[in-house]
């Protein structure tokens, strides 16, 4: 079974699904047998490996050591084409939707083309909606645009609907990676509550309260970056 009929069956048995979000300019290669023994132990069902910037180019290294260390599928979330590992199992191919930047709503995808129709990695199509966290965040300086506010509730809606029927096979909900604020619960529901699709959910999700409320909002897959880089005991809050 692919990635994303495994994300489809676990939304429709409702189990929820957790990522493990590895940024390579920050990740540790020499601890990757200790971190993994932990991911291995905890409910993690996913390795999603990106970041805003990749400056020593080290993700596709990164990625084969991963590869080596884990059964569990790996998929690149990248910040820009020239993070593009082939080693990776999968790939979120992104459109910032809520950003009006041309580079990040199809100019990057057209660089990435030629590269992903030589590969055998399964591309995830995704609609990609950066909502306001409370701190300026990588993601926003990065891409140039202005997160979406909490409050535009309606307009949170419509861009995700607009992008269910583009034909995005996900919809991923960005507070920005270290957001003060996730995202609200409310929102999650209401975007839950009006789209067929799967729904990820990440950005400022630090405790196991946070991630239970927001898989019981609606998520069906949670990233989870900053709070493991900073503490890695938080893998034993969510063992199996
Ligand atoms: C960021 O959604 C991910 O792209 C995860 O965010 O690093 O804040 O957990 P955190």
């Amino acid at each position: 079974m692919n990635i994303y009929q495994n994300i489809l069956l676990a939304k429709n048995e409702g189990k929820k699904l957790l990522a493990v979000l590895i940024d390579p300019e920050k990740f540790d290669v020499k601890n990757i047998d200790s971190f993994f023994k932990k991911v291995h132990q905890s409910i993690t069902t996913h390795i999603f490996v990106g970041g805003s910037t990749d400056h020593q180019n080290i993700t596709e290294t990164i990625v084969t050591a991963i590869k080596k260390s884990t059964h569990l599928p790996v998929i690149i979330f990248p910040g820009d084409v020239s993070q593009i590992s082939k080693k990776a199992d999968g790939i979120l191919f992104l459109s910032l939707l809520s950003g009006r930047n041309p580079e990040y709503l199809i100019s990057q995808q057209i660089k990435a083309a030629p590269i992903l129709k030589n590969s055998t990695l399964e591309i995830l199509p995704t609609g990609y909606l950066l909502i306001d966290g409370e701190t300026v965040t990588a993601t926003q300086i990065v891409s140039n645009t202005k997160p979406i506010a909490q409050k535009k509730s309606e307009l949170i809606l419509n861009t995700a609907l607009a992008g269910q029927f583009l034909g995005k096979k996900l919809i991923y909900l960005e507070a920005g990676s270290g957001a003060k604020v996730p995202v609200n619960e409310n929102i999650i529901t209401l975007i839950k509550s009006n789209l067929n699709i799967p729904l990820i959910v990440g950005g400022g999700i630090r405790s196991k309260t946070q991630l239970e409320n927001t898989f019981n909002a609606g998520a069906d897959l949670v990233v989870i970056g900053t709070a493991f880089e900073n503490d890695e005991t938080f893998f034993e809050d969510l063992k199996k």
